[in-house]
């Protein structure tokens, strides 16, 4: 039988990468075989694309680039990790999908996003999560939480990280208006809550799938 495909979306200092960890350990407790996997990267060569699109450089890719940048690393990553993990049966859990090219290069960069679905059906072949959980923010939260990350880290924000405040504003948007669109596969989470409160909601999700 096939595996459940879930994937995790929303602004960047959501949680998501805390709720991936959380939710795959929780899932395994409850006998699941689980892949866990990310985007961009999640083979050798989409973790060198992902190199590629966080990087400051002096030729930072233009915005085209930028789409066909995270679309190759997508086909990557399904077609070797995501489908055959699916096809043995496995759970995959998925920090960032699809819906973050339509949110980022659509609604935030302003590509048309009927466009950026249909090649996204390309690489993907039609593969649609089961359960889409978006971990919502508002900017000013997403600001803080990366500061202090970036403080303990020393760590600077890339350049997607340090788009304008509107831009922020335009992609949350983006992703309310995914999920009003197809509310069976979304979950809303308000994730300025508290990590532990987080993950209880998330797991009440998961727990539908599990039937
Ligand atoms: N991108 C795109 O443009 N188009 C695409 O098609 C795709 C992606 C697939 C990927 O970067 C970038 O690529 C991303 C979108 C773009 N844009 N940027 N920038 P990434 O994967 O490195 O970054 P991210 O996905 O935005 O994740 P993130 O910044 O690492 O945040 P997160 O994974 O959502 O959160 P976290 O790492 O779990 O937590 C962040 C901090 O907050 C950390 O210190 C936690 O301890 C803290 N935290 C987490 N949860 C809480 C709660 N509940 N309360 C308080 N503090 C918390």
């Amino acid at each position: 039988m096939r595996g459940k495909f879930i994937t995790f979306e929303g602004p960047e200092g959501g949680g998501k990468s805390t709720q991936v960890q959380a939710l795959a350990d929780w899932l395994r407790k409850q006998g699941k075989a689980v892949v866990v996997t990310r985007e961009p990267g999640g083979t050798r060569l989409a973790e060198l694309i992902r190199g590629l699109v966080r990087d400051e450089m002096d030729d930072p890719p233009v915005t085209r680039c930028e789409v066909l940048l995270f679309l190759a690393s997508r086909a990557q990553v399904v077609s070797q990790v995501i489908r055959p993990a699916l096809a043995r049966g496995d759970w995959v859990v998925c920090d960032r999908f699809a819906d973050s090219t339509f949110a980022y290069q659509g609604f935030g960069r302003g590509i048309d996003v009927q466009l950026l679905k249909n090649f996204n059906d390309f690489v993907t072949e039609g593969l649609v999560p089961d359960m889409t959980l978006l971990l919502d923010v508002p900017p000013e939260v997403s600001r803080e939480r990366l500061a202090a990350r970036q403080a303990a880290t020393a760590a600077t924000g890339d350049r997607i990280e340090t788009a304008g405040e509107m831009f922020h504003r335009r992609l949350r948007e983006g992703f309310f208006e995914l999920a009003h669109a197809e509310p069976k596969r979304f979950v809303v989470i308000d994730a300025t809550q508290a990590v532990e409160k987080v993950a209880a909601i998330v797991q009440d999700a998961a727990r539908r799938l599990l039937g």
